[in-house]
């Protein structure tokens, strides 16, 4: 197992059992021109999350994780959106619009797949999403539960919104669930730090929140322990 420090107490993880979630790293809530900037956001802050994301992706990837991307978007003929989903609001675009990136939030198109810097590599899972919730219209847990998997490492965009819905939603599926600060990120300061605040809140009610650096230093530490146990087991035999 792998101690982690982190809010409101460590979390204790096993690799073996253990998914990365990659939640919406997408352009078209990244970059200028696509979904989150038809809703007036400024887009740019969210790319903090993209350097200690890779660096976690990275780890996750040596100590041969289960990777899953998701990517929330909806078919090219819109029949998986509701109404309820497409006429909220006074986007300057709607969703199925054509954008600078291709129709805005629509599978296949430019905008909708992930930034280039987070790209899935061969054998690693993308999830394609209707809703904000990861599980709501998709085959998530079952693709968790045949690896075994019981621990999630979550990261994403956009805080309170497809990262939050899907931590709330694999907290109640048995998933014990680490966000990691840095590599989340929301077009409101104040609601990620809310956010994080309610899902650490009351005993780690939905989860734990910790961040790249101390998960990293974490994995180094447990590497470094198994070495010098095996040298030691050498020297006792
Ligand atoms: C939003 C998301 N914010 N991926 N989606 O609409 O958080």
């Amino acid at each position: 197992m792998i101690n982690t420090p982190a809010k409101p107490f460590p979390y204790q993880w096993d690799p073996a059992k253990t998914a990365l979630l990659c939640i919406d790293f997408q352009r078209d809530f990244m970059e200028p021109g696509g979904f989150g900037e038809t809703l007036g956001n400024d887009v740019s802050t969210l790319r903090t999350t993209i350097e200690p994301t890779e660096k976690v992706l990275e780890a996750a990837r040596n100590l041969g994780m289960l990777v899953v991307h998701t990517r929330e978007g909806h078919r090219p003929d819109l029949t998986d959106l509701h109404p309820a989903k497409r006429d909220r609001g006074n986007p300057t675009l709607r969703i199925g619009d054509d954008g600078p990136r291709g129709r805005i939030l629509v599978r296949g198109e430019v905008g909708h797949d992930i930034v280039p810097e987070l790209y899935p590599v061969e054998g690693e899972v993308i999830l394609d999403k209707p809703g904000k919730d990861s599980f709501y219209g998709t085959d998530l847990d079952v693709i968790l539960k045949a690896r075994g998997i019981e621990y999630l490492l979550i990261t994403g965009v956009t805080t309170e919104v497809c990262v939050q819905s899907t931590a709330r939603a694999a907290n109640d599926r048995g998933y014990e669930c680490l966000i990691l600060e840095d590599c989340t990120d929301s077009y409101f300061p104040e609601f990620k730090a809310s956010t994080l605040d309610m899902i650490a809140a009351q005993g780690a009610i939905v989860g734990w929140v910790s961040t790249s650096a101390e998960l990293l230093d974490s994995i180094a530490s447990s590497a470094d322990s198994a070495e010098e146990g095996a040298v030691q087991n050498a020297k006792d035999s």
